[in-house]
């Protein structure tokens, strides 16, 4: 259906691109039933399939430390989490359908590998204080990523990042408790909290994308709207924002070359290794095939159900045509 809808696209666009290309410059929100280049399209499709397979595949890092949270009220706090996560992937799946694919279809094309989810869920959790790593970190580059995506072009993406962006908030802080917690702790807890901010913080940092130098697809996302910024300059952002947060805990950022740089008003900081980014870009992450494998599992067990559901859809089409 994706390949034919795209396929039915005229083929003279470019007077209906540049009224488009002017629509987006004028701050107009795209709608689904609006006309759209194909490119556009497709765009959002892979950027939005893929931030919805990122919040369904992130539940799982997450979900190894629902059984052994420390105490009821942390594993209430992130039973709620992982539960929002969920819903995260539902608004983002219902904004890709309006584009013309389903939803069945973009699972398909996460698990036979032509669409990603982001490269920071291929990592384990190994700790308790992952699990405030995580909130804090991955939480907190997620808002960094997507505040600005609220103003995004496409409209049911932009709506969807409001109600999206509400939450990861109270994620980012729920981080930040169990990381304040840990940190002025025991010397044990605060080492473990020490831990877990060295591994976590250059795949946080990875998160944002390759180098701006890199991205191939930033320059006409940003010129569509469908990126607010660069890879680059959220990463930056993010930097800034996080290292007094890290002093504040009394932990260390793991880069020696992490210094204030007074003329730019920025932190310099040691970019993260991209080859082990590209690497676990085609599949070779600590925990990329562990990932996939769940996601089949669960698609393949829920088999039965969707064709369920399927099957009471049409007999109740054909008893409302009969009456
Ligand atoms: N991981 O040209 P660019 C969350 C790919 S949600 C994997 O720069 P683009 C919530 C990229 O797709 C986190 N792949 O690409 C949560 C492209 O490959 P392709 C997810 C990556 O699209 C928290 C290629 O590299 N957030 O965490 C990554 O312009 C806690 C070239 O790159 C979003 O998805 C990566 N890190 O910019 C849940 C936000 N980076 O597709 C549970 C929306 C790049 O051509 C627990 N997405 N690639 O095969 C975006 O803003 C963009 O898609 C970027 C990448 C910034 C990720």
């Amino acid at each position: 259906m994706y390949a034919q809808m795209v396929k039915s696209e005229p083929h003279d666009q470019s007077a209906e691109a540049e009224a488009f290309q002017a629509r987006i410059d004028a701050g107009e929100k795209i709608e689904p039933q609006d006309w759209m280049p194909d490119g556009y399209r497709k765009t959002l499709i892979r950027q939005i399939g893929q931030h919805a397979h990122s919040e369904i595949v992130g539940q799982l890092p997450e979900g190894n430390w629902i059984t052994r949270a420390p105490t009821l009220e942390r594993k209430a706090i992130l039973l709620a989490k992982v539960q929002d996560e969920a819903g995260h992937g539902l608004y983002l799946y219902c904004a890709a359908e309006t584009l013309g694919v389903s939803r069945d279809e973009m699972t398909e094309m996460l698990l036979d590998g032509r669409m990603k989810y982001s490269s920071i869920f291929s990592y384990p959790t190994l700790t308790w204080a992952d699990m405030g790593a995580v909130g804090w970190l991955v939480d907190g580059a997620a808002i960094m990523n997507q505040v600005p995506l609220q103003r995004t072009s496409y409209g049911p993406y932009a709506r969807a990042m409001v109600r999206v962006c509400k939450e990861e908030s109270f994620h980012q802080r729920q981080g930040f408790d169990i990381m304040m917690k840990m940190a002025k702790g025991t010397q044990a807890q605060k080492k473990m909290a020490q831990d877990a901010l060295n591994r976590f913080w250059y795949p946080s940092l990875m998160m944002f994308g390759p180098s701006d130098a890199e991205s191939v697809h930033s320059a006409q996302s940003m010129a569509w709207k469908i990126k607010m910024n660069s890879n680059d300059e959220l990463r930056q952002k993010f930097v800034d924002q996080t290292v007094p947060q890290a002093e504040y805990l009394g932990l260390t950022v793991p880069d020696p070359d992490l210094k204030w740089n007074e003329d730019r008003g920025h932190y310099d900081f040691s970019e993260p290794d991209w080859s082990e980014f590209f690497d676990v870009l085609k599949g070779n992450g600590p925990c990329s095939v562990d990932r996939i494998e769940t996601r089949k599992k669960a698609w393949d067990d829920g088999a039965w159900f969707r064709d369920a559901m399927v099957a009471h859809a049409e007999k109740h089409k054909t008893k409302v045509a009969a009456e």
